[in-house]
C-alpha cells in the first residue's frame, strides 16, 4: 500500500472497528499528508477556526490513595502537595464566575479521589447545580463512579464526566497498580448509561511505545460511542513522581497523535490538554492544524501551571481562532474555509 492521503477515504465515516494495524499506518503517513487529511475531516464535522475553552479547578487536592506514576497528588509520592479539604460551595462559585468572566464556557471540577464518598458526592452535586445555574457547561473528574453515583451527578445537571484511559491496556500496569483498566472501562460505561457526555483521553510522554499510543486511540475509537471530548495530555513532569525525568515525546509525534485522534473520532472535540506551558506557540498551532479544537484555559490546570489567559487570548487572535460558543455540540456546525463554504474533498 502506498502511503498517500487517498488511502484514507474511509476515515470520513464514523467507525468503531479500527484495527491496530490500520491506525499504525495512519501514524506512519508522511506528516503533511496526515495533517491535511486530519484538517479535511475536521472541517467536515466542525466549524473551522473555533476552539472550545474549559477551565479546571481542583476542588479537592492531594493525598489521593491511587499510585498513578504521573500524578503529583498521589499520597505515594513526595511532591510537596499536602492533603486539602473539599472546597466550599461559595469559593467554587467565585472561581467559576472568574473563569466565565475570562471567557471559559466549561468549568471542570477535579478531585483527587479513587472514588467519591456519599457525603462528598452530595456536596459536589450542589457545586454542579450552582455552576450550571451560572450558564456554564459543567464537567467533573472524581475517579471511579458507580451507576448510581453517575445518575446522581446527571440529575444535578452535570454535562460531562472526565475519566481517562491514560494509555494502552498493555502499558497501564507500568503506570498504575491500584486499579485496573477494566475498572476504568466500567466507570465509562456507568457514565454513558447515566446519559452523561464522556470526556476520555490519555497522556503521552510516560515512556510508552508508539504502539501503545496507537492502541490507546484504537480503544477510545472502538468504544460503543466515541467520547464527546478527547483530552490529549503531554506529561507534566513533577519532581517526586516516578515519571519525573522520563524521556519527552518528539513534538511531531505528539502532533501526529492529535491528528490520528481527529481522524478516528471525527465528531469529538480533541483537546490539546496538559503540557502547553512547555510547548511553543508554533507547536500549538500545528496541534490546531491537526484537528485540536479545545484547550484548558486558565492559569492553572489542577496543581500545575498552564499558559496565562492573556497569552492564550493573544495566541488565538494571532491564529484567527475564535472561542467556541457554549453548547456548540460535536458535529453540529461544520464549516470550510469560511462558514458558508462546503468542506473541501481532496
Ligand atoms: N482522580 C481522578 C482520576 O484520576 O480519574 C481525577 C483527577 S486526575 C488528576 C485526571 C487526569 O489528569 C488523569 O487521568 C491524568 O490523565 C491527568 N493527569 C494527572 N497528572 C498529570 C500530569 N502530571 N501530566 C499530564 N496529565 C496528568
Ligand atoms: C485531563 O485530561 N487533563 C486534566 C483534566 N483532564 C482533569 C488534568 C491535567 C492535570 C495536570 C497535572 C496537574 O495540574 O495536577
Ligand atoms: Fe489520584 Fe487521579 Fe492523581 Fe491518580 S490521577 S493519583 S486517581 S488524583
Amino acid at each position: 500500500m502506498t502511503r498517500t492521503a487517498q488511502n484514507l477515504d474511509p476515515v470520513s465515516a464514523i467507525r468503531h472497528d479500527w484495527t491496530l494495524e490500520e491506525v499504525e499506518r495512519l501514524f506512519a503517513l508522511p506528516f503533511i499528508d496526515l495533517l491535511l487529511e486530519a484538517q479535511r475531516v475536521h472541517r467536515a464535522h466542525h466549524r473551522a477556526n473555533t476552539v472550545q475553552m474549559s477551565t479546571l479547578l481542583s476542588i479537592k487536592t492531594g493525598a489521593c490513595p491511587e499510585d498513578c506514576a504521573y500524578c503529583p497528588q498521589s499520597v505515594h509520592y513526595d511532591t510537596g502537595i499536602g492533603r486539602e479539604a473539599l472546597m466550599d460551595l461559595q469559593s467554587v462559585r467565585e472561581c467559576a464566575l472568574s473563569a466565565q468572566a475570562a471567557g471559559a464556557t466549561r468549568f471542570c471540577m477535579g478531585a483527587a479521589y479513587r472514588s467519591p464518598k456519599p457525603k462528598d458526592l452530595r456536596a459536589i452535586c450542589a457545586m454542579v447545580r450552582e455552576v450550571s445555574a451560572l450558564g456554564l457547561e459543567t464537567c467533573a473528574t472524581l475517579g471511579m463512579l458507580t451507576a448510581d453515583q453517575a445518575r446522581e451527578l446527571k440529575d444535578s445537571g452535570l454535562d460531562y464526566y472526565n475519566h481517562n484511559l491514560d494509555t494502552s491496556e498493555e502499558f497501564y500496569g507500568a503506570i498504575i497498580t491500584t486499579r485496573t483498566y477494566r475498572d476504568r472501562l466500567d466507570t465509562l460505561e456507568a457514565v454513558r448509561a447515566a446519559g452523561l457526555k464522556v470526556c476520555c483521553g490519555g497522556i503521552l510522554g510516560m515512556g510508552e511505545s508508539a504502539r501503545d499510543r496507537a492502541q490507546l486511540l484504537v480503544t477510545l475509537a472502538n468504544l460503543p460511542q466515541h467520547p464527546e471530548s478527547v483530552p490529549i495530555n503531554e506529561l507534566v513532569q513533577v519532581a517526586g513522581t516516578p515519571l519525573h525525568g522520563a524521556e519527552g515525546v518528539d513534538p511531531f509525534d505528539f502532533v501526529r497523535a492529535i491528528a490520528v485522534a481527529r481522524l478516528l473520532m471525527p465528531r469529538a472535540h480533541v483537546r490539546l490538554s496538559a503540557g502547553r506551558t512547555a510547548m511553543s506557540d508554533e507547536m500549538q498551532a500545528l496541534c490546531f492544524l491537526a484537528g485540536a479544537n479545545s484547550i484548558f484555559y486558565g492559569e492553572k490546570l489542577l496543581t500545575t501551571g498552564n499558559p496565562d489567559t492573556e497569552h492564550d487570548r493573544k495566541l488565538l487572535a494571532r491564529l484567527g481562532l475564535e472561542p467556541e460558543s457554549p453548547g456548540a455540540s460535536a458535529g453540529a456546525r461544520p464549516g470550510g474555509l469560511s462558514h458558508e463554504t462546503a468542506p473541501a474533498r481532496p
